[in-house]
């Protein structure tokens, strides 16, 4: 296995002879990685080939996590592999191949000039620059190029676009219903399993440190594995991210065996641990599967029925598994669904008017504040953070200071491994950031040091004190968040969801609001 890797540019070269009689060029991205993409599935393995590469702008276009590099080109790496074994021929260009052209529409160019193929065909891009890329090549150049839609979502861009027309607003809990009724997933004679369509008032309890936590599925390195992760700390050693040990699964099987551990360890208590975070246990209950769904390793419905399933053979309680469910078919697809509605554009929007650099402690997480020092830390490690650590720790802390939008989201990017525009973009602009506006949600997720005392063990380790609503010792996200809300009174105030915090607000002493307001002045001019 390994020396199929060593020897890849004499590949390249025999392949190159073989596709005389090739007809098509199938372009392969690092998020594809499964046998069903539209792009094989207008294939011919007798006749075309496959163009998989890594290349220098997908590596760097933001400065993506160690980990995330090294899980995405041993990914795609192990699929090459599958795919000869399913009988295709591919071409396959390493990032320290000596004529990689340096970006997939580069690559592209240089298969082409080197073969005699003439047709080049892929699935629609995950990310819109890559796919405006290629439409205006495909239209300066004249060439025969198809771009197929990615059926491995639920919900069709023309879809969506239908659902959201003439609404006033979007919200995913309708949306969502839809899609339980279009999948069937927890239905039962049209109706709602359990009769709700939502358990959230059974879940969301706050975690001690004395459970016993699952573990998700840890692999070891193959060589193939091991060669990437030599590469990365060669190529990448200045990204950010510890890159060893080095866990996650990078061949579908892997995936598979990781839902199975996911489904019968840890997803009974989904749904109730599902907000909580504790020091030094990054996963909890978490599936940490959106990495795999992410690149194509697993099949987002195939996971849904999976966890239907352990339902229905009473292994999993409903608000767990309709809870995990939402996730995917609601959140999941309701996010990508905003994404190529209001792309382009979308990721420079900033409803706040925040101008404010990242803070350099998102970077190494040098920070006295016990949950961000974990939370950066443990992203720093894993490259994985769960939901509530991303929305209410690192992204409660951006909104509240004020960052740009524009940072919070190129630095969401780059430090997960499950990161992808169509996604991120999303959950840091819209839902995280509220810099469209409330499109996407309808509130901003900012909350004081009390919610994260409540939901989390970190305030019994920090330096600052959560009680304490002003002053040099007070925590910072309380001061913080009365000025965020005073600040921003004109863009909030009439948001009936925000009726019951102005209403407090008003009933403050002046003297409380001044001291809360110079305890964030003073805060803030000290990162
Ligand atoms: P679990 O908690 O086990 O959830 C199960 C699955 O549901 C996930 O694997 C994922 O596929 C899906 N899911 C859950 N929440 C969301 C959501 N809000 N949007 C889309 N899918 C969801 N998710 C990404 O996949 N990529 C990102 O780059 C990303 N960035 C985020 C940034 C911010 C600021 C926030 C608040 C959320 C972000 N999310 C992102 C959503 C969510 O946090 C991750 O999907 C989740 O933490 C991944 O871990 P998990 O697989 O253990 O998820
Ligand atoms: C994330 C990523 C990285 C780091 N490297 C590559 C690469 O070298 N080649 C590739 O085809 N894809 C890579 N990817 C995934 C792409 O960035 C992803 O396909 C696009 O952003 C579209 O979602
Ligand atoms: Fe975070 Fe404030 Fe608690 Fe410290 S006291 S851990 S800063 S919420």
């Amino acid at each position: 296995m390994p020396g199929r890797f060593g020897g890849l540019t004499s590949d390249v070269m025999t392949q190159a002879n073989r596709q005389e009689t090739s007809k098509q060029l199938i372009l392969l991205l690092g998020d594809q990685l499964s046998l069903n993409m539209t792009s094989l599935k207008a294939g011919n393995p007798e006749t075309d080939v496959i163009l998989m590469a890594e290349v220098a702008e997908e590596a760097s276009y933001v400065p993506h996590h160690k980990k995330k590099i090294a899980f995405v080109f041993s990914s795609m790496r192990h699929f090459a592999l599958e795919l000869e074994a399913a009988g295709w021929t591919v071409r396959y260009t390493r990032i320290d191949d000596p004529d990689n052209a340096g970006s997939l529409l580069a690559e592209v160019k240089r298969a082409l000039k080197e073969t005699t193929i003439k047709t080049v065909v892929m699935t629609e891009p995950g990310e819109y620059r890559l796919k405006a890329d290629f439409k205006s090549w495909v239209g300066e150049s004249g060439i025969d190029f198809r771009m197929h839609e990615d059926t491995r979502f639920i919900c069709s861009h023309d879809e969506f676009r239908k659902w959201s027309s003439g609404r006033k607003q979007l919200r995913m809990e309708y949306f969502y219903r839809d899609m339980r009724r279009k999948t069937g997933l927890l239905m039962n004679a049209g109706e709602p399993e359990g009769g709700r369509w939502n358990f959230d008032t059974e879940n969301r309890k706050p975690a001690k440190h004395d459970l016993l936590f699952p573990r998700p599925l840890a692999v070891e390195s193959d060589a193939i594995t091991a060669d990437v992760l030599d590469l990365v700390d060669q190529r990448f050693a200045t990204n950010f991210g510890t890159l060893r040990p080095f866990r996650f699964g990078v061949t579908r099987s892997d995936a598979e065996r990781a839902l199975k551990v996911f489904v019968e360890q840890a997803l009974p208590c989904f749904g109730d641990y599902q907000d909580a975070m504790v020091t030094g246990e990054p996963f909890l209950y978490h599936s940490v599967l959106a990495q795999y769904i992410n690149v194509g390793l697993l099949d987002p419905l195939m996971v849904c029925r999976e966890v239907e399933r352990a339902y229905y053979e009473g292994n999993a309680p409903l608000n767990a598994v309709e809870g995990f469910i939402r996730q995917i078919i609601g959140w999941r697809e309701y996010v990508r669904g905003i994404y190529w509605l209001k792309m382009p554009g979308y990721t420079d929007e900033n409803f706040f008017g925040n101008h404010r650099p990242l803070p350099n402690f998102y970077w190494n997480g040098d920070t006295e504040m016990a949950c961000l020092h974990s939370a950066i830390g443990q992203t720093r490690d894993e490259a994985y953070a769960h939901h509530i650590q991303r929305l209410m720790i690192t992204g409660n802390f951006a909104l509240l200071a004020g960052v740009d939008p524009h940072a919070v989201h190129e630095w969401y990017l780059a430090v997960y491994t499950d990161a992808y525009e169509w996604v991120e973009a999303p959950n840091v602009i819209g839902m995280s950031q509220f810099a469209d506006g409330g499109l996407l949600g309808s509130k901003p997720y900012a909350a004081s040091g009390n919610y994260i005392n409540k939901m989390s063990d970190y305030c019994g380790n920090c330096r600052y004190d959560v009680r304490q609503k002003s002053g040099p010792d007070a925590c910072p996200f309380n001061p913080l968040y009365w000025d965020f809300m005073m600040r921003n009174e004109d863009r909030l105030r009439s948001n009936p969801r925000l009726a019951q915090v102005y209403r407090t607000l008003d009933r403050m002493d002046e003297d409380k609001k001044v001291a809360a307001q110079v305890s964030a002045k003073a805060f803030l001019a000290s990162l």
